[in-house]
């Protein structure tokens, strides 16, 4: 395996892995536990946004994400990506589903919550208020912060494969 294909494999695997980093407090609504949550900083010109986030569901019954509200944004979307003829593309969902006792992962190249039409750039420090709605847990306000790719990154390769430490 090339040098390149190694860190490739260690990147792809920290991001399915991402474990917890303390990068935003967590928050618990009813059954279920949001961790983890952040946004991308917008690269100049965008005007679209994206944010992450972990859901567990304790519960003993399935629960959806519903939808998503913020005042950042015209439109809030909830979104996956799909293989469509060998290129990824971007859906809408109607609702993201939470399986008892499973933690459901949004992140970069799947699942998120997308902000289509900032009203603003979102900037790296910045607090992104944002409301969700699920199906039987309510709704839960949280505060998803913004961070640059390099931060996104430098969390990432504190637990990256133990050949790079
Ligand atoms: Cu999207």
């Amino acid at each position: 395996m090339k040098p390149t294909q190694t860190l490739v494999t260690a990147s792809l695997l920290t991001l399915l892995l991402l474990p917890s980093s303390g990068l935003s407090q967590d928050y618990r609504i009813g059954s279920l536990a949001v961790d983890q949550a952040w946004a991308r900083e917008s690269p100049p010109t965008v005007t679209n946004g994206a944010a992450f986030m972990t859901i567990t569901n304790r519960g003993t019954s399935t629960d959806r994400l519903m939808s998503a509200d913020a005042e950042v944004s015209e439109r809030v979307e909830l979104h996956t990506h799909l293989m469509d003829q060998g290129v990824m593309r971007m859906r809408q969902v109607d609702s993201i589903e939470l399986k008892p006792g499973e933690v459901t992962e949004l992140k970069p190249g799947g699942l998120h919550v997308m902000f289509i039409g900032l009203k603003a750039p979102f900037k790296a420090g910045q607090q992104v208020p944002v409301t969700l709605r699920f199906e039987r847990g309510g709704n839960l306000e949280i505060e998803v912060p913004v961070k640059t790719m390099d931060e996104a990154g430098a969390m990432m390769h504190k637990h990256s494969a133990p050949e790079a430490q």
